[in-house]
């Protein structure tokens, strides 16, 4: 593999570790835990994996060495940088554990382990990637595993290889299969593990425990470095309004980490406009607003940034996607055999008279995104949808009447972007170069312990990596029942952005000045060498949850 200079450079960087994963382990167990809710159904569904306790690891345990073993494991989902730092550390934990001990990656995703699809992870190859963004060591993939059949084929090549333990790298869907695996093979008496690892560039599996998932702090530092350089082209050319969509299928983490690096005019924050009821031509007004005041100063240019899971959030469309997936998951078959000019009459006479009404109001390609097929969890695949480019067209015919009215005077031209797979697969920074690999090895502990149904735990992360906090946290205890492909299903529940968090309520109080004055920052891109003031600070967002 022809490597770049700094791919070199990178390659022998020693990612750092919590001081208690430095040195012999000790293992020390918490009180019995809970499901954040529906108790009752969850504790039903998982009867073995139900109420574990947190796990906590400290320095002074007696010995880590275990018999010889083999590990498997999966990347899963959407690719965050980091993925192959993960996969180091847990090489590097479990051949601490025995060095005869053999790691099992399976290829493109939990579908890998369904086909038997597999390459031994060597030391050399490990060595090839540490440190490299990108999945591409054994790729990914969005197989759901839910199925018996897929849980058994999966047993056959566990035991055909003599892997012991499994683990499964993803966002919370990902992780929820990791857990439905362990409860079924705990259930069946395999004796394999299972343990969960927490990835999505989304930053949306996170709680108390969890403190973020791995890539978030890259990807956000990537899209920063980008965004801070149009607002450095737009605030010299004076001319245009860049309407700038980021990744994030829900949440907003992403858009609000970048607004705090960046301070654009504005941020629109999916989970306010849903908490405030707000419509789409809210949406466009705010804008469009903030657009005309800014032009009475001279100012006709700005920055607009997007949640790309938006579209779901605001309530009148959050309904008809949930009618959608209802409809189609029970008339799929007819739909897509009607002939596709039809199709969207077809939605309209079948829809209740409200979403029928939204969804014949929307323009063609949006209609036609939200009627495509779902991804394998059931969801809508908003990063397909071209909000930024619906919300400009919109704020442009909103400006077209004030003009009229002789309420607005300023020049509007817009340009577009999506920032999203720019980031996902870029050069860890050093926060997930070390917390990935703290995370990798973290696992090869639980694995050692023999736990099952955890998912590896790295916490304190606002301090200097070898006072960061190591354990397991039971993946049951995040879950909660929800609506799925219309039925009930147990999910980890996703973090959202919280309205009363002090990251938004950071951003809300300075967000009107940074909507009239040019407040722009440019960040510059991440700095893997250097004063650690520029090249190991972890996220906005990380420091203000952390501070509270
Ligand atoms: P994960 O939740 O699997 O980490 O993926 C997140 C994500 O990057 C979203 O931000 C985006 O909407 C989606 O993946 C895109 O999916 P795909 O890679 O299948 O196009």
């Amino acid at each position: 593999m022809v490597k770049s200079e700094l791919q070199v450079a990178r390659a022998a960087y020693q990612p750092k570790l919590p001081q208690a994963l430095a040195g012999i382990v000790k293992v020390s167990e918490g009180t019995a835990t809970e499901s954040v809710a529906d108790q009752a159904e969850i504790k039903k569904l998982f009867p073995h994996t139900y109420g574990m306790p947190i796990l906590t690891f400290q320095d002074g345990g007696e010995s880590m060495l275990t018999a010889k073993m083999n590990v498997g494991v999966i990347l899963s989902g959407g690719q965050a940088p980091g993925g192959h730092n993960v996969i180091s550390g847990l090489f590097d934990g479990v051949k601490k554990l025995h060095p005869e001990n053999k790691l099992y990656g399976f290829i493109m995703g939990p579908g890998g382990l369904v086909d038997h699809q597999y390459k031994e992870l060597t030391a050399e190859l490990i060595d090839e990637y540490r440190n490299t963004g990108g999945f591409d060591i054994i790729g990914s993939g969005r197989t759901k595993l839910e199925k018996e059949e897929q849980f058994e084929k999966g047993y056959e090549i566990l035991k055909k290889l003599d892997i012991k333990a499994l683990v499964i790298i993803g966002g919370d869907d990902s992780n929820t299969n990791a857990c439905v695996l362990a409860e079924y093979y705990a259930a069946k008496g395999y004796g394999i593990q299972v343990i969960g690892c927490p990835k999505t560039i989304d930053g949306d599996l996170k709680n108390d425990l969890i403190e973020t998932s791995f890539g978030f702090d890259t990807a956000c530092k990537t899209y920063a470095e980008v965004i801070g350089n149009i607002e450095r082209d737009c605030n010299s050319a004076r001319k245009y309004w860049h309407f700038i969509k980021l990744m994030g299928r829900s949440a907003s983490h992403i858009a609000l980490e970048c607004a705090f690096q960046v301070q654009p005019n504005v941020c629109i924050i999916s989970e306010e406009v849903e908490a405030k009821n707000m419509s789409l031509d809210d949406v466009v007004t705010y804008i469009a607003q903030v657009v005309a005041n800014r032009a009475v100063d001279g100012n006709n240019f700005g920055t607009v940034l997007i949640p790309e899971g938006l579209i779901e959030f605001i309530p009148a469309m959050k309904a008809l996607i949930a009618e959608l997936n209802d409809f189609l998951a029970t008339n799929g078959d007819i739909f897509n055999s009607i002939k596709r000019s039809k199709q969207r009459d077809f939605i309209i006479d079948h829809l209740s008279p409200a979403n029928a009404a939204v969804y014949a109001s929307l323009p063609e390609s949006v209609a036609r995104q939200l009627s495509l097929d779902r991804d394998p969890h059931g969801n809508v695949q908003v990063s397909l949808i071209e909000t930024e480019k619906l919300l400009s067209e919109m704020v442009a015919t909103k400006l077209d009447e004030w003009k009229k009215e002789g309420k607005y005077v300023g020049k509007f031209a817009a340009l577009h972007h999506f920032f999203g797979y720019e980031g996902r697969c870029a050069a860890p920074s050093n926060f997930d170069a070390n917390y990935c690999y703290s995370l990798g090895h973290t696992a090869s502990v639980l694995i050692a312990a023999g736990k099952t149904g955890y998912m590896a735990s790295v916490r304190n992360t606002t301090a200097p990596a070898e006072q960061w906090i190591a354990g397991g946290i039971p993946i049951t205890m995040m879950m909660n029942m929800e609506r799925r492909h219309g039925e009930l299903k147990p999910v980890i529940q996703k973090a959202l952005v919280k309205l009363d968090d002090a990251p938004f309520k950071a951003f809300a109080s300075v967000r009107d000045s940074w909507a009239r004055e040019t407040a722009y920052i440019y960040p510059g891109p991440i700095q893997y060498f250097g004063p650690s003031v520029i090249c190991d600070q972890p996220t906005h967002t990380l420091k203000l949850e952390q501070t509270k």
